[in-house]
């Protein structure tokens, strides 16, 4: 059986990258399997958060992904605080995960910046939330975008280790979906930067509420370099900002990038940048205008999240009682 399960955290706005990296999967995968999808509010507050932001953000988020596409009547949709097992399965997990292996995670090291000491416990230990949050549904598949591969293999790893030290087949070891043309959107403004929701520079990514002449405004003067594109991919090597804005077109108009430089190739971007803003402006209008008409309508946002919870507690505490009996705990 397979079952899918995937997070967000409830900071700031969905943008693009999220988009065409994750949540555009979420959407398409409901078809064949069962889906989990959370609103990662736990893993919010490893970094300072305002509580009155955050309980927007929670509210935000879930009429963004709803107006995404994410249906509540075929998936289940949850925030992670109200499924306790979350938390406490981490903690078993987190006896199970090595220092060395938490050493080696690169978006610690590039969150936590100069300041490593100054950072919390919870921001180091988060790959192995995010393992509990995977195994505690015993998932099978995990769409997510480029930048979370490492913290997939972790989970594996983690399953792996904890199956063989209590001697059981507990946990499935969960697949990485990384699939599209943009599995890793990167930041307008600069070509070696993720398109990220954190950056304070709102022109570096395009918001999934951005309107019509914000989107056209920010392609316009989204970096470039001087040359023509070329005929084939292989023509973007070194030209990682061509590169990306030719990833997203491809995603934008479900084709590969080779066809997308069939039709551009030889072209200079005062032609290509306003096709791409239509080519977004046509699949982000409909969204936007859904999470406009969603967004102020907390009951019916709540109740979806309480709904979710509960289905997301009676798959998960059966789980979690299999590890206490598994650890030693109960008999
Ligand atoms: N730039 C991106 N390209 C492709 N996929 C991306 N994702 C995030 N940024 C990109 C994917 O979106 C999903 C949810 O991300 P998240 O909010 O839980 O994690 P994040 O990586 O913290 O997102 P941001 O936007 O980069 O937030 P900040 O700025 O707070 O760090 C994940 O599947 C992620 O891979």
């Amino acid at each position: 059986m397979s079952r899918v399960f995937s997070g967000i955290q409830p900071t700031g706005n969905l943008h693009l990258g999220n988009y065409l990296g994750a949540i555009r999967n979420w959407v398409t995968m409901q078809d064949a399997h069962e889906c989990i999808y959370c609103v990662v509010d736990l893993h919010a507050i490893t970094v300072a958060q305002d509580p009155a932001t955050l309980r927007q953000g929670i509210r935000e988020m879930t009429a963004a992904l709803l107006a995404s596409g994410i249906d509540p009547e075929r998936s289940i949709l949850f925030p992670q605080s109200r499924v306790r097992v979350h938390a406490e399965l981490a903690w078993v997990l987190m006896c199970t995960a090595r220092v060395g292996w938490l050493n080696r995670m690169t978006q610690f090291k590039e969150k936590s910046g100069k300041d490593r000491e100054g950072a919390s416990v919870g921001l180091y230990t988060y790959p192995v939330l995010q393992a509990a949050d995977i195994l505690a549904y015993k998932a099978t598949h995990v769409p997510v975008g480029d930048d979370q591969k490492q913290h997939l293999e972790l989970a594996r790893d983690i399953a792996a280790k904890f199956n063989t030290d209590m001697g059981v087949e507990l946990f499935p070891l969960p697949e990485p979906v990384i699939q599209g043309p943009a599995t890793r959107v990167m930041s307008l403004r600069d070509g070696s930067a993720k398109m990220s929701k954190s950056d304070p520079v709102d022109a570096a990514r395009i918001n999934m509420t951005d309107d019509a002449d914000t989107i056209a405004q920010k392609i316009k003067r989204a970096k470039t370099d001087a040359d023509a594109l070329p005929s084939e991919v292989a023509g973007l090597a070194g030209r990682p900002e061509a590169a990306n804005l030719v990833g997203m077109m491809a995603a934008l108009t479900d084709r590969s990038a080779d066809a997308v430089l069939q039709d551009f190739g030889g072209q200079g971007f005062g032609r290509f940048k306003p096709a791409l803003a239509d080519a977004m402006v046509t699949v982000l209008a409909p969204i936007s205008a859904r999470f406009n008409a969603l967004r102020g309508d907390h009951a019916a946002i709540d109740a979806v999240l309480e709904r979710g919870a509960e289905r997301a507690r009676a798959i998960a505490e059966p789980v979690l009682a299999e590890v206490h009996r598994a650890v030693g705990f109960t008999g």
